[in-house]
């Protein structure tokens, strides 16, 4: 039997917006928050798998391949502490139609597919720092930055010598929105 992967589908954050991102929490955040995370790891999560078989990976990767979405841009404008989960985010005030479309459908096929899905609302976000479980002084907003969608990535997640590594297995590109 082979091995089982852990994956999950993503928005991935250019590398412009990585740097951006990075400065801004180092110089607004003490270095105790938590475990902050990598620059390359930085991501909008819009399903998660868990640990899921090669056939079912391949049957989520061919209906990935079939999903129809349009690009769409999304401000990052909020800011938030979650102490349960240990979780500094940043996120959006207002999520657009076609990212939670995306991630609906994508969540529903996983589930279909037998990935158990979270039962609490889909809430877009980049985690910055991760066991952040001491209360934690929120900066009163972000820079406001604008991520453009433009393509959806199947991601595999490892943790190997103490670090976790997201791999990016397959991209799919998002539709132009039609001129009217
Ligand atoms: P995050 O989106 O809050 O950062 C890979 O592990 C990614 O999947 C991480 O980005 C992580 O959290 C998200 N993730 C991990 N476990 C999850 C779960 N049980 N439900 C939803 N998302 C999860």
């Amino acid at each position: 039997m082979s091995a089982e992967r852990r994956l999950f589908f993503a928005l991935a954050l250019p590398a412009k917006l990585q740097k951006q991102v990075i400065k801004w929490r180092a110089d607004n955040f003490p270095q105790d928050t938590g475990r902050p995370v990598a620059a390359a790891n930085l991501h909008i999560t819009l399903a998660f798998l868990g640990e899921i078989s090669e056939l079912k990976a391949d049957a989520l990767t061919r209906i990935a391949g079939r999903i129809q979405a349009h690009k769409f841009s999304l401000c990052l404008d909020d800011i938030g502490h979650w102490p349960g989960s240990g979780v500094v985010w940043i996120g959006t005030k207002r999520a657009p139609n076609a990212l939670l479309q995306l991630a609906s459908v994508l969540r529903s096929h996983a589930a279909r597919n037998g990935c158990h899905q979270s039962t609490l609302p889909f809430h877009p976000h980049v985690s910055l720092y991760r066991s952040a479980t001491r209360p934690v002084a929120i900066p009163p907003a972000t820079p406001n930055w604008q991520l453009d969608a433009e393509g959806f990535s199947l991601y595999e997640s490892t943790y190997e010598r103490g670090r976790t590594r997201y791999r990016c297995l397959q991209s799919w590109p998002l539709a132009d929105i039609p001129a009217i």
